[in-house]
């Protein structure tokens, strides 16, 4: 147990990442995984897992009215995606940096999609967009019993 983390442990936020159908196709799984890991965010659960179309739904149901969703839910039902968990002080609109911009033309480089992507409905990865929404994810895509809560032996490292 380390005391001097108690302090920020409210602002300790926990974001659902998912590295989508074509993320998987073209390897991209390492080294969508290696960025979160490398910049210092703490892995809490993962999974390769085939989404059923109403679980697709229901993770987008914001965008049902868009023109683009039945696509969409396509996309993200045509091979296995991998699910993950991730906690860190401030890690939900890290990882959104991290990611880059919806249109990966628009991306940076230095971003996943501004590294790995050229169109929007092929941008190999997701992130929550809200700390609530994270947990929301996160209950959405794990089972009970599939999340893990461990202290990391670089956490004296990273947060003083
Ligand atoms: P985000 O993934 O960057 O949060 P959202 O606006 O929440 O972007 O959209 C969710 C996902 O829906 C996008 O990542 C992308 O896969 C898909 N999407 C959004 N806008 C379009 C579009 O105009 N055409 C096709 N797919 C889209
Ligand atoms: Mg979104």
């Amino acid at each position: 147990f380390l005391p001097h983390l108690v302090a920020s442990m409210e602002e300790v936020e926990q974001t659902y990442i998912m590295i989508k159908p074509d993320g998987v196709q073209r390897g991209l799984v390492g080294e969508i995984i290696s960025r979160f890991e490398k910049k210092g965010f703490k892995l809490t659960g993962l999974k390769l897992f085939q989404c059923p179309k109403e679980l697709a739904e229901e993770h987008y149901k914001d965008l049902q009215s868009k023109p683009f969703f039945p696509k969409l839910i396509d996309y993200i039902t045509s091979g296995p995606v991998v699910c993950m968990g991730w906690e860190g002080v401030g890690v939900v609109a890290s990882a959104r940096k991290l990611i880059g911009a919806t249109n990966p033309l628009n991306a940076e480089p230095g971003t996943i999609r501004g590294d790995f992507a050229v169109q929007t409905g092929r941008n190999v990865v997701h992130g929550s967009d809200s700390p609530d929404n994270g947990k929301r994810e996160i209950g959405l895509w794990f089972k009970e019993g599939e999340l893990c809560a461990w202290t990391a032996v670089q956490e004296p490292w990273l947060v003083e």
